[in-house]
């Protein structure tokens, strides 16, 4: 089959080094969606090795200290190389100028910067893992991070490096957003998705150097002794607590925010509805960013803390929990009587909000200080967090990475093979992590290596539901890469949506439009009618 559009950005210089130092955001964003899905494989690769030693109590494949430093490489791997940069430095970085038709980012050559900067990161925090394997989780709580023996220093080192390339990724979407925007494009006509990566690069840019001062902290406490910390030498370990999740806060919001915005563009184009309050979902997208700020207590209600302080972080917590509902309410809003189209990235959706749903909601089982000392560090925390940061901001990479797929590529995928792979996700997903909030209840605490027998069902259950989700995602990836090249030539705009980065060609040539585009109209503004089959 020929290739595309000739004159695209893909073909607009085919060498690698016109990759390596291209400043052209759409190829920035293709560098970091391929390199955060590797990193996303590995981490994937360090999950199933985990579930395998959970196969049966005692000594499976492998001993206690190597499960702690695989469940280390899995937390590192997943949070600051695959969850943080994904959605933002990757859909972000593509659709952000095509959606407010700019020709690119504000600061092109930064936007290069941050990528090299994350492979810098990566690769020192990477090096870490195999040379000593660090074995703290990813949390790296003190007073044991300030005295274990493993390989900690390099991995703190690639986390704190990785650190800049967010702050430079955060720091041009908000150059570009406020400087880019095209004329006519007012404030209330932004795309959602714009909105909540905007959100997001506040949190980025106001929440990271905190990161990045705790993890020199650490470094600094490791290599002089400088007695911050460590209670031996005069220091306070809770302090660490405090300014770790000062920014783990903030972070996950990080982590699921791009996914909201993702979220309110497919529900849209796949409805064929303009969104239901657009702006309860825009004050939503900033509030959370504001209040994500003052709950970081809520990890710390078994730290000691006052009964005043974790009452105080408790209801707070609760405020991010009605923006949550918010949106939720909106996009349901949007679906109700709109002409559906089941096309794979509605049905991620549709996993998203179900699964953002229940998992927020045990978020508020957990910020009531009684509830949450008997589920504290138990396998339900675990659960937690994986319903939202896999059920939720995974299936919103999934929704992205197929919805987009054909404006990034210009090529369509088998989109009943897409569907079905789509329902075995999620039905891999509800196996693996429901039996975690089970054992969570029943006292299995997380980070271990073995347990008493009569856990050994649900971990099985667990198992067997991860080896499904494994086997999903290699099917995916299977298709794409296929389509990549023999993929039916997609044509401007498959889905016929009304999205703005969808008034450009598939994929767009090097300089965005020919013609700067016209805002008359706010964006996803439909005539209703039926949604084009993709292939
Ligand atoms: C509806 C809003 C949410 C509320 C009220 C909430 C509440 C909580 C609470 C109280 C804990 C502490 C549990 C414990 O360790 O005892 C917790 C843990 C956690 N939550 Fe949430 N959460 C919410 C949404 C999210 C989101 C959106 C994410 C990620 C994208 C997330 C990720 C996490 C993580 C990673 C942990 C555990 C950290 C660790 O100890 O390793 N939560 N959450
Ligand atoms: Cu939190």
């Amino acid at each position: 089959m020929s290739p595309p559009v000739a004159e695209s950005y893909l073909s607009d210089g085919r060498t690698l080094w016109s990759w390596l130092t291209t400043h052209d955001h759409k190829r920035i964003g293709v560098m970091f969606l391929v390199l955060t899905l590797f990193f996303f494989f590995l981490g994937g690769l360090f999950a199933l090795l985990m579930r395998i030693e959970l196969l049966t109590p005692g000594h499976t494949i492998m001993g206690h200290l190597a499960y702690n430093r695989m469940f280390t490489l899995h937390g590192v791997t997943m949070v600051w190389l695959f969850m943080i940069p994904a959605i933002p430095s990757a859909f972000g970085n593509f659709l952000v100028p095509l959606m407010i038709g700019a020709r690119d980012v504000a600061f092109p050559r930064l936007n290069l910067a941050s990528v090299y900067l994350y492979v810098l990161g990566a690769s020192v925090a990477l090096w870490g893992m195999f040379e000593g394997g660090a074995d703290t989780g990813w949390t790296f709580y003190t007073p044991y991070s300030t005295t274990t023996g493993t390989a900690l220093l390099p991995v703190l080192m690639g986390v704190f490096i990785i650190g800049f390339s967010t702050i430079l990724t955060g720091l041009n979407f908000i150059a570009t957003v406020h400087t880019l925007r095209a004329p006519g494009l007012t404030w209330m006509k932004v795309p959602l998705f714009v909105w909540a990566v905007y959100g997001t690069a506040i949190i980025q840019v106001l929440a990271t150097p905190v990161l990045g001062m705790v993890l020199l902290l650490v470094a600094l406490e490791r290599v002089v002794g400088a007695g911050i910390f460590d209670p031996a030498r005069g220091g306070d370990p809770i302090l660490f607590q405090h300014l770790f999740w000062f920014y783990s806060h903030p972070a996950v919001y990080i982590m699921v925010l791009p996914s909201m915005g993702v979220i309110s563009e497919a529900v849209s184009a796949f409805s064929r509805k303009n969104a239901f309050s657009y702006r309860m979902i825009v004050y939503s997208t900033l509030g959370i960013s504001f209040v994500g700020f003052f709950t970081w207590g809520h990890h710390m209600f078994a730290s000691g803390q006052s009964v005043f302080g974790s009452g105080a972080f408790g209801a707070m917590s609760m405020l991010v929990a009605i923006f949550t509902a918010i949106k939720i309410f909106s996009w349901l809003g949007t679906l109700y009587r709109g002409s559906i189209a089941i096309e794979s990235p509605l049905i991620y959706t549709l996993g998203f909000m179900f699964f953002l749903f229940f998992g927020g909601m045990i978020g508020v089982a957990y910020s009531t200080t009684s509830l949450n000392l008997h589920w504290h560090d138990t396998y339900s925390v675990v659960a937690h967090f994986h319903f939202i940061m896999v059920g939720a901001t995974v299936m919103a990479f999934l929704a992205a990475l197929h919805y987009w797929f054909p404006k990034m590529f210009g090529r369509c995928f088998p989109t009943k093979l897409a569907n079905g792979a789509a329902v075995l996700i999620i039905f891999g997903f509800i196996a693996t992590f429901v039996p975690q909030f089970l054992l969570g209840n029943l006292g299995m605490p997380r980070r271990y290596a073995d347990y008493p027998p009569h856990f050994q069902s649900l971990h099985v259950a667990s198992t067997a539901g991860a080896s499904l989700l494994g086997f999903g995602f290699l099917v995916i990836a299977g298709y794409l890469a296929w389509s990549l090249r023999y993929g039916a030539v997609a044509g401007d705009n498959p889905w016929g949506s009304e999205g703005f980065e969808w008034r450009s060609a598939s994929p767009p040539p090097t300089h965005n439009f020919v013609t700067t585009p016209e805002y008359s109209t706010g964006p996803h503004q439909y005539a209703r009618e039926e949604v084009p089959h993709a292939a």
